[in-house]
């Protein structure tokens, strides 16, 4: 099957280019909300919408997944906080391993159990070394996941967790702070992890403004994820979009 979600991660990183994607939670989130939401983003020329959360409440992902598709033509990709977070009707899955804890289900027990479901689906699945970082106060992912993230200042740990992710054959790595996170993840971080892998990097969790997305980016970010501080700010939308795309190198 052609991975074109994946593929356009790799080119886009081959030509130096980062992207932003917007994450929405599905219990977040009214009909008429996605409309507006989906006209904002594609306004601000957001790359991708990521759909998910660590608790989902409601029951209307797949609704969620069409409304999105039937009001703009920005890529879906599923960012599950459980196993029932599937749907056919998204471009992908984020089939996320959480490499940085030691709890069994989330490192392969849920595959396992979600294992058929998500091939019938038929969605490409991008395998995904999820990290989860400690971002100064305890997030809903921190606290779910029943998994210690790694400490802030642990760049090392980091750097080796996405490197054993990497070797294992995971295609992208996701370093996340969580949702509402305090701290957003330290540049200093993300420029030791990017220094070691050659896969895509993914990082989330507590962006708040346009300054935090573009030092991350050139730390090394290739997509910038944003989803609480949008929730409260609209207008932000357009503003982390400009910062992230402005990081790619001037061509004549
Ligand atoms: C959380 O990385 C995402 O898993 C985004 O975090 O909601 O804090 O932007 P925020």
């Amino acid at each position: 099957m052609y991975n074109k979600i994946y593929t356009s991660f790799i080119e886009r990183k081959a030509r130096k280019e980062k992207a932003f994607a917007v994450l929405i939670d599905p219990d977040k989130v009214t009909p008429a909300g996605i409309i507006e939401l989906a006209a904002k983003c594609t306004a601000a020329k957001v790359d991708y919408i990521f759909l998910g959360g660590s608790l989902v409440i409601t029951n209307h992902l797949d609704e969620c997944v069409q409304q999105l598709k039937a009001s703009c033509d920005i890529p879906v990709i599923l960012f599950p906080g459980s196993p029932s977070q599937v749907s056919r009707y998204a471009d992908a899955l984020l089939y996320l391993s959480m490499i940085s804890g030691r709890n069994p289900e989330l490192l392969i027990g849920q595959h396992v159990v979600s294992a058929a479901a998500v091939k019938k689906s038929q969605l490409e699945v991008i395998s995904t070394g999820y990290m989860v970082i400690d971002g100064g106060a305890p997030t809903t992912v921190s606290y779910i996941s029943n998994a210690t993230p790694i400490p802030a200042d642990k760049a090392d740990i980091a750097m080796c967790t996405a490197m054993a992710g990497e070797m294992l054959g995971m295609k992208v790595i996701y370093m996340d702070a969580g949702s509402g996170a305090r701290n957003p993840i330290t540049e200093t971080m993300i420029s030791r992890v990017a220094s070691q892998v050659d896969v895509p990097i993914i990082v989330g969790g507590g962006i708040r403004d346009a300054e935090k997305a573009y030092r991350n980016c050139k730390a090394g970010a290739d997509i910038i994820v944003v989803g609480n501080a949008i929730e409260n700010d609209l207008s932000l939308i357009k503003e982390l979009a400009d910062a992230v795309h402005s990081t790619a190198p001037i061509t004549i």
